[in-house]
């Protein structure tokens, strides 16, 4: 069974990063996905390898966002790929059966394109706003993800999806009774004065609820 809380990575600079990996992973948190944006070689080596030591002792999950040659170096699980990255199949190619990979959907298309492309899971969104990520797709909402899901069901598209986006501890009931899988967050996590009890709050919520 694949976990259902995931911990996207936010940070500036490689320490950031870790500090904020470290939170998520102390206090519970069994999947990580190393999200970084910059084209320094050094910072992104630095970061995929404690990035691995750390999910290891842990024995979490570790993926990392868009750089699949930097998923194979650095061993971890598997990667993510937008909708501009990497094509899934050529990951899979890449990459091979074993690993976990993950595509981002933000329509009923995108879903069934990354089904058929033999995607591990789908991070389906933006649920809403969130100054997280730049160039944001148009924004789904409940009535969004309602819509989507149902068509989902009705094709029988069987796929864990993820909600993310401007996820808070508010929306993640009346979320998962779309049907979606479980959610990924990031700034909730990352801004979170109390993450032991943010993140068992999360679990609690999340592994409370209706599935599929
Ligand atoms: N892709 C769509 S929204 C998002 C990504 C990586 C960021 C989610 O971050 P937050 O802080 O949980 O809104
Ligand atoms: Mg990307």
């Amino acid at each position: 069974m694949y976990n259902k809380l995931q911990y996207i990575s936010q940070g500036n600079t490689v320490e950031e990063q870790i500090t904020n990996i470290r939170k998520a992973l102390d206090n519970g948190c069994e999947w990580i996905q190393l999200r970084f944006k910059t084209q320094n070689t050094m910072d992104l080596f630095n970061l995929a390898e404690s990035t691995k030591i750390l999910c290891d002792v842990y024995s979490a999950n570790y993926i990392i966002n868009d750089n699949v040659y930097l998923a194979q170096q650095f061993e971890a699980d598997g990667v993510h790929l937008g909708l501009t990255d990497m094509k899934i199949s050529e990951a899979r190619q890449i990459l091979g059966d074993t690993k976990m990979i993950g595509g981002t959907a933000n329509t009923f298309a995108d879903i069934q394109q990354r089904f058929a492309e033999q995607c591990d899971y789908i991070g389906l969104g933006p649920f809403q706003y969130t100054d997280t990520k730049e160039n944001l797709s148009p924004i789904l909402g409940i009535e969004g993800y309602r819509s989507i899901l149902k068509k989902v069901k009705s094709k029988k598209i069987a796929i864990p999806i993820y909600a993310i986006g401007g996820i808070t501890l508010e929306n993640i009931e009346i979320l998962m009774e779309t049907g979606i899988y479980g959610i990924a967050v990031s700034s909730l996590i990352t801004k979170s004065e109390k993450p032991k009890k943010l993140i068992s709050q999360l679990n609690e919520k999340i592994y409370g609820s209706v599935t599929i």
